[in-house]
């Protein structure tokens, strides 16, 4: 029920595509949430965890072909495919809507259909957008209400504003063959069938706040980023706030939450953020960052206690858990944790080794923001946060610095542009393969590639005090296979010299790809590391830099003619620096 008629008629047309036997508008409220939760425990698609140890915590089960997010099923539908690019799917938008009409017809039999009125970002922030989210499925619902800001004053602000993002999703009948994410960025319009994954089913995260709000971005002025947001405050109380973009599964959330290893006693690192970044150049000249979600939803394996001692403070009560092993005591339970031990894994069967890990290796935990240790006030700041450094990072485990700046914010989009790192389990395709990841935002960027660099470039333009651009590889491996850097909290190290270098007072050495750490500049007290791993961690190879620089114009050039002219001679700037080939 709404006074908007756009939205009552879209709601009506697609109950009577759809043919639900109930119609749900979602307030938010708890009670509401408490009775899908109670209903789920009935019908078995939750499972109680046990309440002493992890109260208000639920297990979800989901169909075993059903986990993790489906690229070569995720479409961009632009009337011309070349506004979609290379780097996405496309299909025609009139024969993508037949397609879907065809899917969704009759599919919410025998279901209710819940109406869900979002928000992503601040309620009331000028940088927040709005979108309404169709599903035939409670556990969207209940997810949706831990990841946005969603119900009634959602729908207060789309009824003002009158203008929202319309997602339809239905579950289907959970057939890998019938499976499609189909985004319809000219219309604001995401159509998402067959799949109850997040990536694929909560529509506010991927489609609408990276895919469309992308899309969006370009047209308004403004970035859409698949990066993490973090306040890093000094003994003296000075906050930078720096967003990250890294792929899937490389340790955002950790990042995120980082604490400071003992030497840093005074520091502290504040969580704004774990996914998504939206920001817009403000008055004074700098990038101000909101983080459009309210939740996270986090990949489980691997959060422990030494990787990320906030996240599983946040975990034991009011959380999610998505395809996670469950110990004897019905404990949620996953590879990484040092205490317990899996009793069923996560397809319910009893634990075997021979069947592989107990939790799916892209088993998710979802949770509201606020129940993190690490989490600031400052996530609610309409205004959003100021940004003084934007990092990208890739998982390599050769060729690329534990840290480098850029020479200027043309070299820094050159970075971003050319990140590549090893596939994770977040997706369904091959892992461990090299990729080229611009940004992070290969499977998220909603147009071509090559326009987005434009923006990115042109976005430079309007910031006249810019943040510095950096890359960062915590993944660098030695002869035998071993990480060189202890990562995790000591992390914070490397930002501590990134900030420095923001403030002008941290050294640096010019290379000719850009600018490292001079030997010493980070502080390595207390961490042990063996004579010669920083030297080989900071290390820039000119001549090993030749083939990587030519992988990058392979495939900068790929994007022919689209491909801006600044950043194809910023490319040709660093390559005449490198070695003749
Ligand atoms: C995520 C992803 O879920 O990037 O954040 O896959
Ligand atoms: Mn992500």
């Amino acid at each position: 029920m709404t006074s908007l008629p756009e939205l009552q008629h879209w709601v009506d047309r697609v109950s009577d595509l759809t043919q639900p036997d109930r119609i749900h508008w979602c307030t938010g409220e708890e009670e509401e949430f408490d009775a899908l939760v109670a209903e789920m425990l009935d019908s078995g698609l939750f499972l109680p965890l046990n309440s002493e140890t992890h109260p208000g915590c639920y297990l979800h089960r989901s169909d075993p072909g059903d986990v993790a997010r489906v690229e070569h099923l995720t479409f961009v539908c632009t009337s011309e495919q070349a506004d979609a690019g290379p780097n996405n799917n496309w299909m025609d938008p009139n024969e993508a809507k037949e397609q879907m009409r065809e899917l969704f017809s009759s599919c919410m039999k025998g279901r209710t259909l819940y109406v869900i009125p979002y928000c992503m970002g601040p309620i009331d922030s000028p940088l927040s957008r709005c979108g309404v989210e169709i599903t035939d499925s409670p556990y969207v619902v209940v997810n949706m209400r831990l990841m946005t800001r969603m119900g009634a004053p959602a729908l207060r602000r789309i009824e003002r504003e009158g203008t929202f993002v319309r997602g339809l999703h239905s579950i289907g009948e959970l057939d890998p063959e019938r499976r499609f994410i189909m985004h319809f960025p000219d219309e604001l319009m995401i159509q998402s069938f067959g799949s109850g994954y997040g990536g694929n089913a909560l529509l506010g995260k991927k489609c609408h706040a990276l895919r469309i709000a992308s899309y969006q971005a370009r047209t308004e002025g403004w970035l859409a980023e698949h990066m993490l947001i973090l306040g890093l405050e000094s003994p003296e109380g000075e906050t930078h706030y720096i967003a990250a973009a890294f792929p899937s599964a490389c340790g955002k959330t950790n990042l995120a939450m980082l604490i400071p290893p003992e030497q840093y006693q005074g520091w502290k690192v504040w969580t704004v953020g774990d996914d998504i970044c939206w920001m817009r150049p403000g008055e004074d000249g700098r990038l101000w960052a909101i983080n459009p979600e309210a939740g996270f939803f986090g990949v489980a394996p691997g959060t422990s206690e030494t990787t990320n001692p906030n996240a599983l403070a946040m975990l034991d009560h009011n959380a999610i858990f998505t395809n996670v092993a469950e110990t004897a005591d019905h404990q949620p339970w996953w590879e990484g944790l040092p205490d317990g031990e899996p009793a069923l894994d996560w397809q319910g069967r009893p634990f075997d080794e021979a069947n592989g890990p107990a939790a799916h290796p892209n088993s998710r935990f979802t949770v509201s923001m606020r129940q993190c240790p690490s989490y600031t006030d400052a996530a609610e700041d309409p205004r959003g946060v100021p940004i003084s450094a934007i990092v990208f990072g890739g998982r390599r485990a050769s060729l690329v610095p534990l840290v480098m700046e850029s020479d200027s914010w043309a070299h820094g989009v050159l970075m971003g542009a050319a990140m590549a790192s090893e596939t994770t389990a977040a997706a369904t395709h091959a892992v461990g393969v090299v990729r080229r990841d611009p940004m992070a935002m290969k499977p998220f960027c909603g147009y071509n590639f090559a326009d987005y660099f434009g923006h990115w470039l042109d976005m430079g333009e309007e910031v006249t005090r810019p943040p510095g651009i950096y890359n960062v590889n915590w993944f660098r491996k030695d002869e035998d296979g071993k990480f060189l850097w202890p990562g995790f909290g000591e992390n914070l190290r490397v930002l501590e010299w990134i900030i420095g270098r923001c403030k002008g007072h941290a050294d640096a050495l010019e290379t000719p790809v850009g600018k490292v750490p001079t030997a010493g500049a980070i502080d390595t007290s207390g961490l042990e590391l063996d004579a010669g791993v920083m030297d080989t961690l900071l290390e820039i190879e000119p001549a090993a830099w030749v083939p990587e620089m030519a992988e990058v114009r392979e495939y900068l050039e790929s994007y022919g003619d689209r491909l801006p002219e600044a950043l194809a001679s910023e490319m040709e700037r660093v390559a005449s620096q490198l070695p003749a080939a």
